[in-house]
């Protein structure tokens, strides 16, 4: 029993891609899932007609052509399972890629290569070391003009303080783009395109002085070639896979995912180099996955992920021990004991059922209303994680149906959909059916107008409201202004609207003993 739990902890790796919104996180699951064998042919994220890829299942994600909901995918290859999860680069969906890094035990930050490091994966850079999250870095979009190596790298070390150490180095860059030189065999892996690149580009490899390498880039940009490795190897400090663990240095990878190039070497490494699932700190301390009890927590909930079942999925997160179809674990937060007869590993938008899982896995619970994000279930001791990001939001608006009926679609979908925090929902003061929506940015207002009226068949109104912040009260005591505008929570706890800081302080300096705060008081 406890051998099989170790066996089946060593070989797996849970993984999040993350990186600021265009640089291809999309692309680069879907050319890893291809690679395992997982997909026979890779759908494309593109300005063409033809748009599916596997992570981006939601319609408006097709329609735009941008991820707005993080979505986990598995794959088998040599021996290895990995849980990868793909998350939005937008920042208005940053809720959704913080909580996903809570799952994860190692990222693949990716940079593209004309750009260098942005601003949201400077934020995402730094919500990894906060947790102790070890970064692999794959610079993409090869195949366009691209800066060099050495500015790329030097862009990661003084931006994000972090020591870049090149474990493949390209060859060529934009049209020119051959592959890439693997520094540890010393072997140099040359692509050719497919059409349309749904299939793997065929690959031969070569050592560096081979001549007939020296005829495909010709012989000055061989010279310069050889001369740049000399340089690589001479200049940058070895890779240690301790220093990787710690954060003090990241491996870096060339390639580019929409031409497959550089992706089957960079699978194999993610295998050698992302840990397999550790331990998860918790009020009980750290839970260690080898653990004799089963746990784990919800990170994430998605409502309608498959039209034919229309139901509500929490993606769960296993920490320690064995799972197994059928079993019982109480829920702390209710108390309750709770059966788990309809565990799915998922893929993309589809699931089966499984009957056994084991720590990194990433499994879908259906138990309609029982569990939030953050929710623990355990086998052993009770504990809690964590408490999961939360964002104040700066935008408001009031909801009306514009059918102007309140029916029951239109509260599941705002009960729903608030759940899963594609916005955040409150209530008026006088907790009439109109409720206040608020959200961190824009987007997610268009998202969930349109997943209202394409997952509930409800068009909704907003009407906008000049409010840029809010406030949970943290005592009892209320500024008295009949001009303010109080709502509560989706927990009935208090908080008021305000339209700038300058309103809150005038509010502070007036009310003595107010307390008011940027997130829910902890019960
Ligand atoms: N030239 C080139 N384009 C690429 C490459 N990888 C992705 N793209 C294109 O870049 C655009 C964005 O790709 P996505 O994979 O959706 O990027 P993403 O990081 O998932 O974007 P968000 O999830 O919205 O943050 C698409 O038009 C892709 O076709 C690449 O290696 N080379
Ligand atoms: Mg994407």
């Amino acid at each position: 029993m406890m051998s099989e739990l170790h066996t089946e902890i060593q070989r797996r790796r849970t993984i999040a891609i993350i990186s600021h919104p265009d640089a291809g996180k999309t692309t680069l699951t879907e050319k890893l899932l291809l690679y395992s064998g997982a997909i026979r042919s890779a759908g494309a994220v593109t300005g063409g007609k033809h748009r599916s890829t596997t992570s981006d299942w939601m319609s408006i994600e097709q329609e735009r052509g941008i991820s707005v909901s993080s979505s986990a995918m598995r794959v088998e290859y040599d021996g290895y399972l990995l849980n990868i999860l793909d998350t939005p680069g937008h920042q208005d969906f940053s809720e959704d890629t913080y909580r996903t890094l809570m799952a994860v035990d190692c990222a693949i930050m990716l940079l593209d290569a004309a750009k260098g490091v942005e601003e949201q994966t400077v934020k995402l850079f730094k919500v990894c070391r906060d947790r102790g999250i070890p970064i692999i870095t794959f610079i993409n979009k090869m195949d366009r003009p691209a800066l060099s190596p050495f500015e790329l790298m030097d862009n990661v070390e003084k931006v994000l303080g972090i020591t870049a150490v090149p474990l493949t180095y390209p060859i060529g860059d934009g049209p020119g783009f051959r592959g890439v030189y693997e520094r540890s065999s010393g072997v140099l892996h040359l692509f050719e395109k497919t059409e349309g690149n749904k299939h793997r580009a065929p690959v031969s490899t070569k050592g560096i002085h081979d001549p007939s390498f020296k005829a495909l880039i010709g012989e000055d940009a061989h010279a310069k070639f050889l001369e740049e490795i000399e340089l690589v190897e001479a200049a940058l400090p070895p890779f240690e896979h301790e220093a990787f663990l710690q954060e003090i240095i990241t491996p870096v990878f060339f390639g580019s995912a929409i031409t497959n190039f550089g992706i089957e070497n960079f699978l194999q490494y993610l295998i050698d180099l992302a840990p397999s699932p550790q331990g998860m700190g918790s009020s009980a301390g750290l839970i260690a996955p080898d653990s004799s009890y089963f746990s784990g927590f919800v990170y994430k909930m998605q409502a309608n992920m498959n039209k034919a079942h229309r139901d509500r999925i929490s993606f769960f997160r296993i920490v320690s021990g064995i799972f197994e179809r059928g079993m019982t674990a109480k829920h702390p937060r209710s108390g309750k004991e709770v059966k788990i007869n309809y565990p799915f590993q998922i893929f993309g938008q589809d699931r089966d059922i499984i009957d056994v899982a084991y720590p990194g896995d990433v499994i879908g619970l259906s138990n309609p209303g029982t569990f939030l994000v953050g929710d623990v279930l355990t086998t052993g001791p009770d504990f809690t994680i964590p408490q999961f990001p939360r964002f104040a939001p700066e935008i408001f608006a009031k909801l009306f149906p514009a059918s102007g009926s309140f029916s029951k679609s239109f509260r599941k979908g705002i009960e729903q959909l608030g759940e899963e925090g594609v916005v955040q929902i409150f209530s008026d003061a006088h907790h009439s059916p109109t409720p206040l929506i608020a959200a961190v940015g824009e987007l997610q207002l268009q998202v969930f107008q349109a997943r209202m009226e394409s997952e509930y068949n409800e068009k909704v109104k907003l009407d906008r409201l000049p409010f840029t912040r809010m406030r949970w009260l943290g005592g009892d005591v209320k500024p008295n202004s009949a001009t303010l505008t109080f709502a509560f929570d989706d927990a009935d706890r208090e908080v008021i609207l305000f339209k700038n800081d300058w309103e809150i302080g005038y509010h502070r300096d007036r009310t003595e003993g107010l307390i008011l705060l940027d997130k829910p008081p902890i019960a």
